[in-house]
């Protein structure tokens, strides 16, 4: 790794249109992948029926992945541009796995929406783009992608790109934050060179418009929260929990506390790339081992912090939520699944306390009976089992979450408050 600053970048959009194969390319592009790998997998790819997924299957491991062709799981890739060090999370666009893109979206400080030209905005890339924007994702690049398939027509580009536009508009993303790019991630247009085949184009290539991404907030001065991805057992180690540190430091000597598990441990080693460090930063994923903890003790959606500062274990919370879409109305009582950081908790909303223009951010009702689609509302919620949650205006990194419900995304929102 060079010195370079750090970026974590989600790659999201509708399934198919093409972000494991935008990945593959920007991962060979900039030589992290060598050619003869991607010989190998248009073999591979080849041999399973799937001709043309070699780029994707730099990204797509697992089996299933594979077979399948479609992403599953977030997998994150490291490459470097002469500006920064980008960790790369492919999202699945599927959407029985949206919950994994949230996960995705919620380790990124900005994200590539790629949208296939010969599709144009899709069910996912709608709601990938509200839960970016509801999770702090804060510049979008817009891959219109696939301009191969339209013959690299202009009149279609702009098409698709005033398509995006709208719907930037409908979700209140800025869109003086938000570049759009004409690309073929499987020819290489406009990529890492300036492609022929849009000679009406002349902004940004994609890899000039991830160098000119601002960098991102430096990470607030919070304590440490680490949230637990996985829980591994490790020969020689023992209990090794991974995670991604969102705020704080982790050292080895450290005294710290898993909740709402609540054990805790003195760190014993922390490892990052196959490497033991002696500490850990905000950004860092990180396997780590702790004196006295038993893979049976601690579980995904656990957060690790100071055992003199631990996370916040939520007895409610009060949260200001924006509804995507839901068939008919909520009101007291719904209880949906609650996707906050790592964790997955079926939480109750006990009461609708306001509902919010949308627009203005006053307040249009108090106590209303009811919200539906396109409403924003103050809320109270009572997690069903203990949930380890913070409030956003002290570390936003830990203070927002997604509501599903019946395989699809009813809303977003962030934490205001937490009644321990
Ligand atoms: N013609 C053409 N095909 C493309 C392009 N980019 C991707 N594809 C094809 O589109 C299909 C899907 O590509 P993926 O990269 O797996 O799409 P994805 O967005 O990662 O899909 P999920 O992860 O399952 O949501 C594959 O057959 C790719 O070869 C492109 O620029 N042009
Ligand atoms: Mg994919």
């Amino acid at each position: 790794m060079s010195d370079e600053q750090h970026q974590n970048l989600a790659i999201i959009g509708h399934v198919d249109h093409g972000k494991s194969t935008l990945v593959g390319r920007l991962l060979y592009e900039t030589g992290s992948v060598p050619e003869h790998v991607i010989e190998q997998h248009k073999e591979e790819a080849e041999e399973k029926g799937k001709g043309g997924f070699e780029f994707a299957y730099v990204m797509d491991n697992l089996a299933e992945e594979r077979e399948r062709g479609v992403t599953i799981d977030i997998a994150h890739q490291e490459f470097s541009t002469d500006a920064y060090d980008f960790t790369i999370v492919d999202c699945p666009g599927h959407r029985d796995f949206v919950k994994n893109m949230i996960t995705g979206a919620s380790q990124a400080d900005n994200a590539v929406l790629v949208v296939a030209a010969d599709d144009g905005v899709a069910p996912q890339t709608q709601e990938h783009v509200f839960l970016a924007r509801t999770l702090g994702i804060d510049e979008l690049i817009v891959g219109i992608n696939k301009m191969d398939l339209v013959d690299y027509e202009e009149a279609k580009y702009k098409e698709v790109v005033s398509e995006v536009e709208d719907l930037l508009k409908q979700v209140q993303f800025n869109t003086d934050d938000a570049g759009f790019i004409p690309i073929s991630a499987f020819e290489g247009d406009n990529i890492a060179e300036e492609s022929d085949n849009t000679p009406w184009y002349d902004g940004e290539i994609l890899l000039e418009a991830l160098n000119n991404l601002e960098p991102p907030e430096p990470p607030t001065d919070a304590p440490l929260r680490l949230p637990i991805q996985d829980v591994y057992t490790i020969s020689g180690i023992g209990t090794v929990p991974v995670g991604r540190v969102e705020t704080g430091i982790l050292s080895t000597g450290d005294n710290v506390s898993f909740q709402p598990s609540d054990v805790g441990g003195e760190v014993k080693t922390v490892e990052m790339h196959h490497e033991e460090v002696p500490k850990a930063e905000p950004g860092d994923n990180v396997g780590f081992n702790v004196r006295g903890i038993g893979k049976d003790d601690i579980r995904r959606g656990d957060v690790c912090g100071p055992a003199d500062d631990p996370p916040s274990v939520a007895e409610t919370f009060q949260a200001q939520i924006v509804v995507m879409q839901h068939p008919s109305v909520i009101t007291d009582g719904y209880t949906p699944v609650f996707h906050a950081h790592t964790a997955q908790v079926a939480c109750t909303i006990e009461s609708i306390d306001k509902k919010m223009d949308p627009s203005s951010g006053e307040v249009a009702e108090e106590n209303p009976d009811f919200i539906q689609s396109g409403d924003a509302a103050v809320v109270t919620v009572r997690p069903q089992k203990p949930l380890s949650i913070e409030p956003s205006s002290e570390i936003p990194e830990l203070g927002s979450f997604a509501i599903r419900d019946m395989g699809q995304t009813i809303a977003a929102g962030k934490v205001l408050s937490v009644n321990e």
